[in-house]
C-alpha cells in the first residue's frame, strides 16, 4: 500500500445518477429538465432542471410549480416502497469499468468511488515522457483549483490549467504536482472509458488525501474534474464550510462550528491539539488538527460492496403510521425486502451481517426526532426482523411515525459451507430460528454410519438421538474437519456442541493437553461454551500483526482476526436469542443451556413478536 505522504488518490461521483439511469433506459429524456422521486419526494435532479431553479428533496408539485416542463420519473417500487436495485446495478456496472484498470476501489455510495491510482500514476510516470502541452490537450476537462476561478468557465479553465502546467514543468523540484498532472490524465482516461461503456458521466476529484479528493470532486460538475494540489489547500479552506466536509456533516461539524465558533475550515488552524483534546477524543482530536493542515491519512480501504445495507421509508403527511396495524404491516414489508437484499449478498459477497439498527423519525411539535436502537443481527429471518422492530418501535407509538429504517452493519465474512445457503433460505426458522432445522437426507446411509461410529468412539454414552445431531452437523459442514465458526454460531446450541466434541474426539490427548496449557487464563479447554471454542482454535498460530477489536478492546492476531470477530458474532447472537425470543418457543436444547444460568434474567419471560401480534388481534 502507497503510504500517505505519497498518495494519489481520486474520488469518482456520478452526474445526478439517478437522472442518468433513469435517461438512458428513455433515451428521449435525455437532455430534457428531469428529476426522479421517491414518495414525490424529488432525490435526483438533471442538470437541466438546476438550470431552471428545481433543488433536491422538494415535493414533484413543487418541482412542477418552478419548471412546468420538467419531466418527472417516478423510481421503481417494490414492497410497497421505492426500490433502488436498478440504480445499484448501474453502479455495479461502473464500477466494473474502473476494476479494469484500479485494483484499490472503495465505493463509497451509490455512485462514488475512491481510487488510489499511486501505482498507476508512478508506472506511467516511468513509461511515458510528456510534455506541458501533451498535457493540456489530454486534460481537456480538468480544472486546477487556485488556478482557475470558481466557475466552469471554459476559457478561464483552460488559460488556468496552461499556466499551472507550464509552472509544474518550469519548476523541477515540484515532483507531486507532476504526478498529479499525471493522474489527471488516467482519470479523464477512466471517465471517458465509463462513457463509452455505461453511457454515464461523471465528475471526478484528484489530490492527495480522501477528504480533499472529495472536496475537490464537487467544485466543478457536471462532466468535469479537479485538481487539488497541496499547495492550494490552505487557500481554499478559507472559502470552505466546516459541515461541507467529509466526516464534519453531523454532530462534529456541529459541535465545531455552535461551540468552536468554527464557520470555515481556516478558522479551524486556530486551535492547537491541546485545545481540541479539550472538546474531542483523542482519535477525533487527532483527525482534526491535521485535516486543518490538509492531512488526512485515511487508506482507500479496498470494499467494492457497501458496509450497511438497509431498507428504509418515509411516511409523509397522511401516510404517517399511527397505528400498530400500521405499524406491523409496514415492518413486516421492510423487513421482507432487507431480508431479500441481505439474502443476495451472502450469495454474492459470503458475508453476514452481525447489526441491526432499527431507526424511526416521530413527528413531534412538526419536527422530526430520530430514535435508533441496535442490536445483534442473528438469522436473517423476515418474521424475526419484523418481530424485533415492532418491537422497539411500538413502545412509541403516541407521536405518529413518518420515518422507519431498518438496517444492517458490521459484516463479517463466512465461508459458505454445505447446506448452510439452504439452511437459511428454507424459511424454516422463522418462529424457532434455531431449532427448526429441516435436514435434507443427502448423505448416504453409508456416510452417517461413519458418522455415528466417530460419535460413539469419541462418546460411549451418546443416545440414539444425539448421534442424529452428528448426522445433521454433517448435513451443514460436509467436512467436518473444516467447519466454519461464524455459521456454527448461528445453529442449534445441540448442533455446537455436537461440532466441540467432534474436534475434541478428533485431537490426540498430547495436542489437547498443549492446547489447554496455551488457552489457560481463566479459560479452559473442552468447555460448553462457543466462546472456549474459539479461543482453543485460535491459539496455535502465532503469526501477522496484531488489531485492536472494537469490541472487547483486546489486541488480537491479524490472522486470527475473523475468527475472533466470529466469537462476538456468537455471542451476541446469543444474547439476542436470549432476549428476544422467550423460552416457550426455544427448543429443549437451548432451554437446557439457559436454565444452567443462575442469572435472573435468563429466567426471566420475554414477549415474542407473536405474542405482540395476537394481543394487537385481540383488541
Ligand atoms: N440519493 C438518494 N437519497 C438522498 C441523496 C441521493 O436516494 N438523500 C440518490 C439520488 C442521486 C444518487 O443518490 O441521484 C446519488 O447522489 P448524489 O448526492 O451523488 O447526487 P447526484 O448524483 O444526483 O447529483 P450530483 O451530480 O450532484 O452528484
Ligand atoms: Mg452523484
Amino acid at each position: 500500500m502507497s503510504s500517505p505522504e505519497d498518495r494519489i488518490i481520486a474520488l469518482i461521483d456520478m452526474d445526478c445518477f439517478f437522472c442518468q439511469v433513469e435517461s438512458r433506459d428513455h433515451p428521449e429524456l435525455k437532455g430534457q429538465p428531469l428529476v426522479v422521486s421517491q414518495n414525490n419526494v424529488v432525490l435526483a435532479v438533471s442538470y437541466e432542471a438546476r438550470a431552471l431553479g428545481v433543488t433536491r428533496f422538494i415535493r414533484s408539485e413543487e418541482a412542477k410549480e418552478k419548471c412546468p416542463t420538467v419531466n418527472i420519473v417516478n423510481s421503481p417500487i417494490s414492497h410497497g416502497k421505492s426500490d433502488n436495485t436498478k440504480y445499484r446495478m448501474a453502479g455495479q456496472e461502473v464500477i466494473q469499468v474502473l476494476k479494469q484498470h484500479c485494483p484499490t476501489i472503495e465505493r463509497a455510495s451509490i455512485d462514488e468511488a475512491y481510487l488510489d491510482i499511486t501505482k498507476l500514476v508512478d508506472d506511467r510516470l516511468e513509461t511515458t515522457l510528456s510534455s506541458s502541452e501533451d498535457l493540456r490537450t489530454s486534460l481537456s476537462n480538468t480544472f486546477v483549483v487556485g488556478y482557475c476561478g470558481p466557475s466552469n468557465d471554459e476559457i478561464q479553465r483552460s488559460q488556468g490549467l496552461q499556466r499551472w502546467l507550464e509552472e509544474v514543468f518550469d519548476d523541477i523540484s515540484d515532483d507531486q504536482a507532476r504526478r498529479l498532472a499525471i493522474a489527471a490524465v488516467i482519470v479523464e482516461e477512466l471517465r471517458r472509458e465509463i462513457l463509452q461503456k455505461c453511457s454515464f458521466t461523471c465528475s471526478a476529484g484528484i489530490s492527495y488525501n480522501k477528504v480533499l479528493a472529495k472536496l475537490a470532486c464537487g467544485l466543478h460538475k457536471p462532466n468535469k474534474q479537479t485538481i487539488l494540489s497541496s499547495a492550494e489547500v490552505s487557500e481554499l479552506f478559507t472559502a470552505v464550510p466546516v459541515n461541507k466536509v467529509r466526516n464534519l456533516g453531523g454532530k462534529i461539524g456541529k459541535t465545531l462550528m455552535e461551540n468552536l465558533n468554527c464557520n470555515v475550515m481556516s478558522d479551524l488552524m486556530r486551535f492547537t491539539l491541546q485545545d481540541l483534546l479539550k472538546v474531542f477524543d483523542e482519535k477525533t482530536a487527532d483527525w482534526l488538527f491535521n485535516i486543518a493542515r490538509g492531512v488526512d491519512n485515511e487508506p482507500v480501504t479496498p470494499r467494492l460492496i457497501c458496509k450497511s445495507i438497509a431498507a428504509s421509508k418515509n411516511f409523509f403527511g397522511k401516510a404517517a403510521i399511527t397505528d400498530l396495524e400500521g405499524l406491523k404491516e409496514w415492518v413486516g414489508e421492510l423487513a421482507g425486502d432487507l431480508v431479500e437484499r441481505l439474502e443476495q449478498d451472502f450469495e454474492d459477497n459470503n458475508r453476514r451481517a452481525t447489526t441491526l439498527t432499527v431507526c424511526y423519525h416521530h413527528l413531534v411539535e412538526k419536527k422530526n426526532v430520530s430514535q435508533s436502537k441496535s442490536c445483534p443481527m442473528g438469522p436473517y429471518n423476515k418474521e424475526r426482523i419484523a418481530g424485533i422492530a415492532f418491537d422497539i418501535i411500538s413502545r412509541n407509538m403516541q407521536m405518529p411515525i413518518v420515518f422507519i429504517s431498518l438496517g444492517t452493519s458490521k459484516f463479517v465474512s463466512v465461508q459458505k459451507s454445505g447446506n448452510f445457503v439452504s439452511y437459511f433460505k428454507k424459511g424454516v426458522h422463522s418462529a424457532k430460528p434455531m431449532e427448526n432445522l429441516e435436514i435434507r437426507k443427502e448423505g448416504s446411509q453409508e456416510e452417517a454410519r461413519e458418522i455415528s461410529k466417530i460419535s460413539r468412539e469419541g462418546n460411549e454414552e451418546k443416545s440414539v438421538e444425539d448421534r442424529g445431531s452428528l448426522i445433521k452437523l454433517q448435513e451443514i459442514f460436509p467436512d467436518l474437519n473444516d467447519i466454519d465458526h461464524s455459521v456454527l454460531a448461528l445453529l442449534p446450541m445441540e448442533l455446537q456442541d455436537e461440532a466441540k466434541l467432534y474436534i475434541k474426539n478428533k485431537e490426540s490427548p498430547k495436542v489437547n493437553n498443549a492446547k489447554s496449557k496455551m488457552s489457560s487464563g481463566g479459560v479452559r479447554n473442552g468447555g460448553n461454551t462457543i466462546k472456549n471454542f474459539v479461543v482453543k482454535n485460535s491459539s496455535a498460530v502465532e503469526k501477522s500483526s496484531m488489531i485492536r477489536c472494537s469490541e472487547c478492546d483486546q489486541m488480537i492476531q491479524g490472522d486470527k482476526f475473523s475468527e475472533h470477530c466470529d466469537f462476538h458474532v456468537a455471542q451476541n447472537l446469543q444474547k439476542s436469542i436470549n432476549r428476544s425470543l422467550g423460552r416457550e418457543v426455544l427448543g429443549d436444547s437451548l432451554k437446557r443451556n439457559r436454565e444452567k444460568s443462575s442469572s435472573p434474567k435468563s429466567n426471566k419471560k420475554t414477549r415474542s413478536i407473536d405474542s405482540y401480534f395476537s394481543k394487537f388481534k385481540n383488541n
